[in-house]
C-alpha cells in the first residue's frame, strides 16, 4: 500500500470499514468517512417513526439516531444507531457517521458491501487516521499513540500509548521547536543587517540557547528509554562454556571475524555485531566463556560477558553436548532473556547425542548453521514488541538526527563561523523535529507509519 501522491488514496473518498473487533460480538461499528457520509448511510439506514429520511433535517452533532438497517438480502430490518460527526469538528475533520448494530461478521459484511455499493471505497488500513492527520487535527506521534492504544498488550504499554496519546511526547517537542524557531528567526535576523552592525544575539548567547535546547532533546530521549522502549534491535548473546564454539559461530552467523582457537578462553573481550535475520535485524554479541576465573584478566572478561548476557534479550547458549546443566540454568534466570539451546559441532560423529531440546549446529558442515539461524529467528519474533515501540524508534531516530544537527550548529558557533553555517544546521534540525510530529512529512514517512495500522481506525 502507498499513499503516495499518484496511486494513494484520495481524501475526497467517501471511505467505510468495520472499526470494531473482528469477529462475533454483541455489537459493531461501521466508519463511513468522507464528504458523501451522511447520503451513503442513508441509503441504508432510516430512522425510528420517519416516513421518509430524506425529509428530516441531518442528525446534530455527536447524537446519535436510533433506526434500523435494511440490507440487500436480508429480509428483517436489523436495529441500529447512527452517530454522526459532521466535520470540521470530528475524529478526520471530514464528516463521519458510526452506524452501530449487532455484531453478527455475515451481516457486517453485507452492510459493508451494501456501502460500497453505494459508492464507498474500502479504508486502507489507517485511512481514518491518516485523514485526522492530514486535516491538523492530530500529529504523527499522537497518531501512533492511537494504533498503540489498540494494540496495547498490557497495562505498561497502555499506559504509555496513553500518555503519548495525551501529548506526553509532542507538547515539549513543540516547546523546544519554538525555541528554535525563535533562535532560528534570530539569526537570520542578523544575518539580513548584517551590514549595520547591529548585534541581534551574541554568540554566547546562541551557544547557551543550544545548550539548553540539546539538554531538553536529551531529557525527551531519557523520556523515550525510560518507557522501557528504546527501539534498539534485540540484543541475542553467545554465552556458554569456554571452548563451546561461541566465537566460531558468531563469525558464521554475523560475518565477524572474532578470534577462534582450540584454547579455552580465547574470547577475554565482547564483541557486537549487527545481523541482518530475513528481515530481523539482531545485535549478535559474543561473550567470554562462563568458568571460574583463574586470574584478573579472566576475571573482568567473565564479567563483561555476564554483563553482555544480562542486557540480552535472547541467549544462545552453546554446548557441545547440547547440556545446560541446573546452575547455568540457575544464572541465565537472572536475566529476562529467553534461552535458546544450541548443541555446537554437530559434525563430530562421536559426539552425536540426540537432543531435542538442542539445536545442532556445525560451522565446518555446508548449512550446519540454517537450523541455528531459522530457530533464532522465530525466537526473536515471537518476543512480545510493545505496542509504542515502531513509534518510539522512528521518534528516537529523528531526534538522535536533530541532536546532531545542533551539535553542528553549536560547532559552527562556537568557532565563529559565518552565523550562515550555523542558520543552516539549525534549519536542518528544525526539519527533523518537524519529521518527529509529521510538521515535515514525505509519503514514505506517511507510508511506515500508517501501514502499520489495522483496517477501520
Ligand atoms: N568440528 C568443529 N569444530 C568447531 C566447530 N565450532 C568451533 N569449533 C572448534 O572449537 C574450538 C573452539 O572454538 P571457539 O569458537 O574459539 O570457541 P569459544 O566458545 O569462542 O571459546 P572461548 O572464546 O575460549 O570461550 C576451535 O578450535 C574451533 O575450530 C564446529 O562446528 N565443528
Ligand atoms: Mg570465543
Amino acid at each position: 500500500m502507498s499513499f503516495g501522491k499518484t496511486a494513494g488514496p484520495h481524501p475526497g473518498d467517501t471511505i467505510v470499514a468495520v472499526s470494531s473487533a473482528p469477529g462475533p460480538g454483541a455489537r459493531a461499528v461501521v466508519r463511513v468517512g468522507g464528504p458523501g457520509a451522511l447520503d451513503l448511510v442513508n441509503t441504508t439506514f432510516s430512522r425510528d417513526a420517519e416516513s421518509s429520511e430524506r425529509s428530516a433535517p441531518p442528525p446534530r452533532r455527536g447524537r446519535f439516531v436510533p433506526g434500523s438497517l435494511r440490507l440487500s438480502g436480508v429480509p428483517a430490518p436489523l436495529p441500529a444507531t447512527l452517530y454522526f460527526f459532521p466535520g470540521p469538528r470530528s475524529y478526520t475533520g471530514q464528516d463521519l457517521a458510526e452506524l452501530h448494530t449487532i455484531g453478527s461478521p455475515p451481516l457486517v459484511e453485507r452492510l459493508v458491501a451494501d456501502l460500497v455499493a453505494a459508492g464507498a471505497r474500502p479504508a486502507l488500513p489507517g485511512e481514518f487516521t491518516l485523514r485526522a492527520f492530514l486535516a491538523g487535527k492530530t500529529d504523527l506521534p499522537r497518531a501512533e499513540a492511537v494504533q498503540a492504544v489498540v494494540a496495547a498488550g498490557t497495562d505498561a504499554d497502555l499506559r504509555a500509548a496513553l500518555d503519548q496519546l495525551a501529548g506526553g511526547v509532542s507538547r515539549p517537542l513543540e516547546a523546544l521547536r519554538d525555541d528554535l524557531l525563535n533562535l532560528l528567526a534570530d539569526l537570520e535576523a542578523a544575518l539580513d543587517f548584517a551590514d549595520e552592525d547591529l548585534e541581534f544575539v551574541g554568540r554566547d548567547e546562541t551557544l547557551g540557547r543550544l545548550d539548553a535546547a540539546l539538554g531538553q532533546l536529551d531529557a525527551l530521549l531519557r523520556r523515550l528509554d525510560d518507557r522501557g522502549v528504546s527501539g534498539r534491535p534485540v540484543r541475542v548473546a553467545l554465552v556458554g562454556r569456554p571452548n563451546a564454539g561461541k566465537s566460531s559461530l558468531f563469525n558464521a552467523l554475523a560475518g565477524g571475524d572474532a578470534l577462534v582457537s582450540p584454547v579455552p578462553g580465547t574470547t577475554r573481550d565482547y564483541l557486537v555485531k549487527r545481523l541482518d535475520l530475513g528481515g530481523v535485524a539482531v545485535e549478535l554479541v559474543d561473550t567470554a566463556g562462563w568458568e571460574a576465573a583463574a586470574d584478573a584478566v579472566a576475571d573482568q572478561a567473565q564479567r563483561l560477558g555476564r554483563g553482555a548476557a544480562q542486557a540480552a534479550d535472547v541467549v544462545l547458549w552453546c554446548d557441545e553436548d547440547g547440556a545446560f546443566a541446573d546452575d547455568d540454568a540457575a544464572r541465565l534466570a537472572a536475566t529476562a532473556a529467553e534461552v535458546l539451546r544450541v548443541r555446537t559441532k554437530s559434525d563430530r560423529a562421536s559426539r552425536e547425542r540426540e537432543r531435542p531440546e538442542a539445536v545442532p549446529c556445525s560451522v565446518l558442515a555446508p548449512g550446519g548453521t540454517t537450523a541455528v539461524a531459522a530457530a533464532l529467528r522465530d525466537t526473536v519474533l515471537s518476543l512480545a514488541r510493545p505496542a509504542l515501540a515502531p513509534s518510539q524508534s522512528r521518534c528516537r531516530g529523528h531526534l538522535a538526527g536533530c541532536a546532531a544537527d545542533l551539535r553542528v550548529a553549536r560547532d559552527h558557533a562556537s568557532a565563529a563561523d559565518p552565523p550562515e553555517l550555523a542558520a543552516a544546521a539549525l534549519r536542518a534540525a528544525l526539519d527533523r523535529l518537524g519529521e518527529v510530529t509529521g510538521a515535515v512529512y514525505t509519503d514514505d514517512l506517511l507510508d511506515r507509519v500508517f501501514s502499520r495500522f489495522c483496517i477501520g481506525k
